[in-house]
């Protein structure tokens, strides 16, 4: 649908500046300066410009790349029955792998989902397009601890989605005491206790995080020596790891095929909520914090449709329908009402300020980057 607006505004505004000025010049004194009606129109001038305002419409399809078991199926078929939208889904299991993706020149994404560090990289790099905040007037709904975030400033290009911690999901019933420490993973007398029966999540920034923990080191160093300690512990951990997996660990827990996994909060408390046997521990030494993301790529045709689908997921209890689903904490405080209590009360999920000033935030390390990458492959070539 086209909307005209026609130049009347514009008749006012002259309107409205020219008794301004005669206010100003006359110092309130009335001036016979004649204000014409209109403007006068000569023959051979066009007539008075059209601006023409072109009204949204809703795309049919709408293509989101999100991780997996990420979000209630029932949101897309609820999706489409009230706007008449499909949504289509493509996933993904680690961020490096969603750059890859759109770098290599993949343009049929109307929605992904980074998380913090990658947003900035995202930014940086030109990939995302600049958000509508007129169409998205759920953003009200953001907790304003996460309404300015560091890595995306006023919320410009992204909206946070869900947020979490990275720590360890193990079986209570082949634990005494819970694994509160990565020296479950990394100490060779206690690693090697577990040999075979235990996954890392196949994440760069992650799993290396989680060694440089370990190793009592920040997470987003750039000091080659710690990074290459981080390196050789990982290669030497690699003949008792099951497998690197940010997909499947947590079913990987409830058949028994592992006793302990390096993963994420909410997949965890997934596992947890059909199989009591199963819980999840934030280590000791401190852990990741992150918070993934709403975002739209620059090379998105829909960029309207994604706002609105957006919005949508801003609604109090559509906030809530996530969480509940997935687990993670919500960044959304209209949905707490809606939230199952026993999510909002668990502080393994919403960590108490002592514990969250443990954690840490992995952050881009620019020049370093390439340096993780070679790292990362060196482990993941290694033997066995
Ligand atoms: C959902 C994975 C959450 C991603 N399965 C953590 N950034």
């Amino acid at each position: 649908m086209t909307r005209r607006v026609w130049n009347r505004g514009a008749v006012l505004l002259s309107l409205i500046l020219a008794l301004v000025l005669m206010a100003a010049c006359g110092g309130g004194q009335a001036q016979p300066t004649p204000v014409p009606e209109k403007p006068e129109t000569k023959a051979t001038e066009a007539p008075p410009t059209e601006v023409q305002v072109e009204e949204p419409q809703l795309a049919k399809e709408l293509h989101i790349y999100n991780w997996s078991d990420y979000i209630d199926p029932q949101i897309y078929e609820d999706f489409e029955k009230e706007y008449g939208v499909r949504i289509v889904e493509d996933t993904f299991a680690s961020n490096e792998e969603l750059l890859a993706k759109l770098q290599a020149g993949a343009t049929g994404y109307d929605i992904i989902v980074p998380s913090d560090y990658m947003v900035e990289i995202m930014i940086n790099e030109g990939l995302l397009a600049e958000l509508d905040h007129k169409n998205i007037p759920n953003l009200v709904n953001i907790d304003p601890m996460f309404a300015d975030p560091p890595y995306d400033p006023g919320m410009r290009h992204c909206v946070p989605y869900q947020w979490g911690t990275t720590g360890i999901g193990y079986n209570t019933e082949v634990f005494d005491e819970p694994p509160d420490s990565w020296a479950y993973l990394f100490d060779p007398e206690l690693a090697s206790q577990y040999a075979g029966k235990f996954t890392m999540l196949n994440d760069v920034r992650e799993t290396l995080g989680a060694a440089l923990k370990y190793l009592g080191y920040s997470l987003n160093t750039t000091n080659e020596k710690e990074l290459m300690e981080a390196r050789d512990l990982l290669i030497q951990q690699k003949q008792w790891v099951y497998a690197y997996d940010s997909e499947q660990f947590e079913d990987l827990l409830v058949a028994d095929e592992t006793v302990m996994a390096h993963g994420w909060s909410g997949d965890i408390f997934t596992a947890a909520a059909e199989d009591e046997r199963i819980w999840y521990v934030i280590p000791k030494e401190g852990a990741v914090i992150w918070a993934d993301n709403l975002c739209i790529p620059a090379s998105s045709a829909n960029k309207y449709t994604a706002e609105v689908f957006i919005n949508y997921l801003l609604e109090p209890e559509v906030g809530a329908k996530i969480t509940n689903y997935t687990w993670f904490a919500s960044p959304n405080v209209a949905a707490a009402e809606f939230i199952n209590p026993e999510i909002l009360n668990e502080p393994a999920i919403y960590p108490p300020p002592e514990v969250i000033e443990k954690l840490e935030w992995i952050k881009d390390v620019g020049e370093a980057t390439p340096l993780y990458e070679r790292i990362w492959t060196e482990i993941k070539a290694a033997g066995p």
